[in-house]
């Protein structure tokens, strides 16, 4: 065991969920190590705890747990549970928490951000309950990276993480499992696999891609292996240290050669795709992408049909620049619906408190109360139960979900790498204008409230402000702005916009045109073109 002298780092807050850098930076001495120690202290020490330990298989994932490990063993903790190859999604690692009772976990991955030596690289720490920390753990542990003098980490050689089973460092048990087998039995509580395997025995089609990230076992083992999809339906489905060089995010942009197979001659009837460390899902049917607000909006509705959820939902939440869209299927089902900040730690007191049973945020995180993390693959199989069950197809589905709610119109503009200062500018300029802005017209809109969204925990009585600026017009159009938490480099503001249509015959626009007039309002109202220099977004999703 050593101790080493070390200084404060430049930690930076952890943003929407973990520590997000450079990998360059992550690999400068002593600063994985302080990062790490700052974790440890931050929870109260790891003493005589057990954690999980696990990631998305992105370049140094291996080393950065050999490190880990050596640390947790210097820090007195008496076990970890490690995946196979270092490998295990993030929704695995909120299961096995809870599955084996442990103190807590540490993921590391930077999620959909690429990796390798010039991309990115991420640390999380997950709790008991298998969820993000909260807030009061990560200023804990950001306190401490302003303060760290020492760390404490074993001497030794590395372990070998390939071979399942136990093995020591010192008095430190590390149990390596396989990454896959656990999470895959809890699906298989969940849904109908019978009738799913049926489905895929009918000669239903589907590819689901994994963007050579950490889902690619997972989908292997449970849709192909177990559910009787024909092989080749997994795509780029082998973890890859730089994710084949791509943007492991699932959506229209990233996952382009998913989307040309969906909308192209011969498309199978359904698409998947999931993120870099398998917490997010994209849903696609043949000609027919889904938004990620009008998923939940869907499962929502048809939940029931799903034997984990037979008996309906006690409730949903969504984050706050999700649509509206699920909000009117909660309403018709007399349910709750709740609405939260971005990112899923605000989800984790309402599942514990037993107050919702769903959750999503419109950036492609669905999840439920199975464990404490958004979930790509519990996505897709819960939209394999209800395409099972009910035989229509998914452009059926949202045709279906449409004409009994209305739609939602929906579209996120990111522009990424704005200089910090421009883009503060900018939320300043907007922050200054909402209390007049009530009763104004923009363009062809007329605003009906315009406020900066914070919110109040109703379990633990919290308070989160500054989340977002919102501006809801009459007519059912709505904006938002907000700065970006995941980003490693300068800001990126995300602009949110939304437009509620009711009329049957206007439900099968183009997107763009629907969110034509609210789109304008927005830019008019940020002088995003005049406070940064930016006029086309970087990626539309
Ligand atoms: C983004 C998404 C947010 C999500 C977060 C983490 O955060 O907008 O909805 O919870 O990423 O997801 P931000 O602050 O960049 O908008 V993941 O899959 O990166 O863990
Ligand atoms: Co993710």
């Amino acid at each position: 065991m050593q101790t080493v002298r070390t200084d404060p780092i430049d930690g930076q807050k952890p943003g929407t969920s973990g520590l997000r850098k450079k990998t360059a930076v992550f690999k400068r001495p002593r600063y994985l190590e302080n990062y790490v120690q700052s974790t440890f202290d931050g929870i109260d020490g790891v003493q005589n705890k057990t954690l999980v330990v696990g990631g998305d298989g992105r370049f140094f994932n291996d080393a950065a747990i050999q490190i880990i490990l050596r640390m947790a063993a210097a820090n007195g903790a008496a076990k970890c549970i490690v995946g196979q190859g270092g490998i295990l999604s993030t929704p695995a690692v909120s299961h096995l928490i809870r599955l084996r009772k442990a103190d807590g976990g540490l993921i590391l991955s930077a999620s959909h951000n690429p990796g390798g030596p010039d991309a990115d690289f991420g640390l999380k720490y997950n709790g008991a309950n298998g969820g993000p920390a909260t807030e009061t753990v990560t200023d804990k542990i950001f306190a401490r990276t302003t303060e760290i003098e020492t760390y404490r980490i074993a001497a030794g050689d590395d372990i070998d993480l390939e071979r399942i089973g136990d093995t020591q460092i010192g008095s430190m048990q590390v149990e390596i499992v396989d990454p896959v087998a656990d999470y895959a039995e809890l699906m298989g509580s969940l849904f109908d696999f019978a009738k799913i395997r049926a489905l895929f025995a009918s000669g239903f089609t589907m590819r689901f891609d994994a963007m050579h990230a950490v889902t690619g076992p997972y989908a292997h083992a449970i849709l192909e292996d177990t559910l009787g999809a024909a092989k080749g339906t997994v795509m780029n489905g082998v973890p890859s240290p730089t994710f084949g060089g791509g943007h492991p995010d699932p959506n229209p942009i990233w996952a382009k050669s998913l989307m040309d197979i969906m909308y192209g001659a011969d498309a199978p009837d359904f698409g998947a795709a999931s993120d870099g460390d398998g917490d997010r899902n994209m849903i696609v049917g043949r000609g027919a992408y889904v938004t990620p607000s009008d998923s939940l909006a869907v499962l929502t509705a048809k939940a029931h049909l799903a034997p984990a959820y037979k008996d309906g939902l006690a409730g949903v939440a969504r984050s706050m620049p999700t649509s509206r869209a699920v909000d009117r299927v909660a309403e018709s089902l007399g349910i709750g619906c709740f609405e939260t900040p971005t990112g899923w730690k605000f989800f984790g007191n309402l599942l514990d408190a037993g107050k919702v049973t769903l959750c999503g945020e419109e950036s492609a995180g669905t999840g439920s109360d199975h464990v404490r993390e958004k979930d790509g693959l519990w996505a897709v199989l819960l939209w394999l139960n209800i395409l099972a069950e009910t035989k229509l197809s998914v452009a059926d589905l949202m045709a279906d979900l449409w004409s009994t709610h209305g739609r939602c119109y929906y579209s996120r503009h990111d522009y990424e790498e704005v200089e910090s200062e421009k883009a503060n500018a900018m939320v300043d300029g907007l922050r200054a204008k909402l209390p007049s802005l009530a009763g104004s017209t923009i363009g062809k809109l007329r605003v009906e409230t315009a406020d900066e969204f914070a919110y109040d925990d109703p379990v633990d009585g919290s308070r989160s402000s500054n989340q977002g600026i919102r501006i809801v017009f009459k007519g059912g159009a709505r904006v938002v702005f907000r700065l970006s938490g995941t980003g490693t480099q300068g800001a990126t503001i995300r602009i949110y916009l939304e437009q509620l249509v009711t009329d049957a015959d206007r439900l099968h626009m183009e997107p763009e045109s629907a969110l034509e007039m609210v789109r304008a309002a927005a830019l008019q109202l940020s002088e995003l073109t005049a406070k940064t220099g930016w006029v086309d977004p970087d990626v539309v999703t």
